[in-house]
């Protein structure tokens, strides 16, 4: 009896669930032939006042039943589901534009290195590279800069703690006139190139000085080289560089490394030299230091004295962006403030 209960119940249950046209109804049905309330609840409840035996048949076809009624409900529920899947809504317009990505770009100390990179290979000069952790053999001594120079003072710098086998000591460069010998060591002249590089300086910072920044050296080397070919380099590339003719004026000043040495300015890049503001009515901009190579450092690189003469100049980076883009404050620079670096 009770058993054909059960089928009935089933039979009834799978027929109305294949009928059935929406989720609501499918939970109806659910709660009909499987809620609280349902026949098949109470048979099941009724259960335990059977035989042993029949508890056990009716119990097994009980379940596959139950079993039965809730599959097909969750086989139709999914089919109801897919029916009713807004495909409209979901349509996409392949031709609409993608919406943009956001791409940074160069750093603006790396933009005007390859700018300046590009007027020098130009003017036909190579670039050479050499290591930001220096020795102290390389960043003063060959530079004609012996221990206890009291040059070496204005190059101070931050020293890295020895292991004790090194026997020379290690240094973050104070400038980039030690790729100079690195150089000369492995090269014969005819030479020119530029080494453009990270430079420390243990010094305070203010708007003109940072403790780390950027230098610019330029080498050019040969039997006749002299202070003309490097006012002529200068100017070809100062007037590229600013987009317009451009003097140099050189004046008396002293490095260790070359003898004679100077101060270079370039013409005002505003007024072209007439007076006003940015020069402070002189005209001219301090530029950098340069000079005719001394003898000491071509010894030190092992050139023989005397055979080659050339010209060095070693100057900021970040000075001349400044200058070129009137930027007030070197610290900008490595500030990491977006709105500084988009403006490049
Ligand atoms: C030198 O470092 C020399 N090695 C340059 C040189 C090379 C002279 C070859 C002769 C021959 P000086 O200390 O003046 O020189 O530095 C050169 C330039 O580096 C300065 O004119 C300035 O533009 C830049 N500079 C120096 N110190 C700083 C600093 N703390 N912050 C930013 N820029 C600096």
């Amino acid at each position: 009896m009770l058993s054909e209960k059960i089928n009935k119940i089933r039979n009834e249950a799978i027929l109305q669930i294949q009928s059935a046209a929406n989720e609501d109804e499918i939970n109806a049905i659910r709660v009909k032939f499987l809620g609280r309330k349902s026949e098949f609840t109470s048979i099941l409840k009724g259960l335990k006042d059977l035989s042993p035996d029949e508890r056990k048949s009716v119990g097994q076809l009980a379940n596959s039943a139950k079993r039965e009624i809730e599959e097909a409900l969750a086989q139709k529920g999914q089919e109801i589901k897919q029916k009713s899947f807004d495909f409209a809504a979901e349509k996409i317009d392949i031709t609409i534009p993608a919406v943009k990505m956001k791409r940074g770009h160069l750093h603006p100390l790396t933009q005007i290195q390859n700018e300046l990179e590009d007027i020098f290979i130009s003017l036909g000069f190579e670039i050479a590279d050499g290591p930001e952790v220096e020795t102290d053999f390389y960043s003063f001594d060959a530079l004609n800069m012996p221990p206890d120079h009291p040059a070496r003072d204005k190059w101070d710098t931050f020293w890295i703690k020895s292991d004790g086998e090194q026997k020379d000591k290690i240094l973050l460069r104070p400038h980039t006139s030690p790729v100079q010998i690195r150089h000369m060591e492995n090269h014969e002249p005819p030479l020119r190139i530029i080494s453009p590089g990270k430079c420390f300086r243990n010094e305070a910072t203010d708007a003109k000085h940072e403790h780390t920044f950027y230098q610019f050296e330029a080498l050019m080397v040969g039997e006749d080289v002299s202070v003309a070919n490097f006012k002529f380099i200068a100017e070809q590339f100062f007037s590229r560089f600013f987009k317009k003719k451009i003097t140099v004026r050189l004046r008396p000043s002293f490095f260790p490394f070359t003898e004679p040495s100077f101060e270079f300015d370039i013409s005002c890049t505003v007024c072209g030299g007439k007076g006003c503001q940015t020069c402070k009515g002189g005209g001219w901009l301090e530029v950098g230091g340069a000079g005719m190579v001394n003898q000491n450092v071509f010894v030190s690189s092992g050139y023989p004295r005397g055979k080659y003469q050339g010209f060095a100049w070693g100057f900021g980076l970040e000075r001349l962006l400044m200058m070129r883009n009137k930027i007030t404050d070197i610290r900008f620079f490595h500030s990491g403030d977006i709105r500084f670096i988009k403006q490049f």
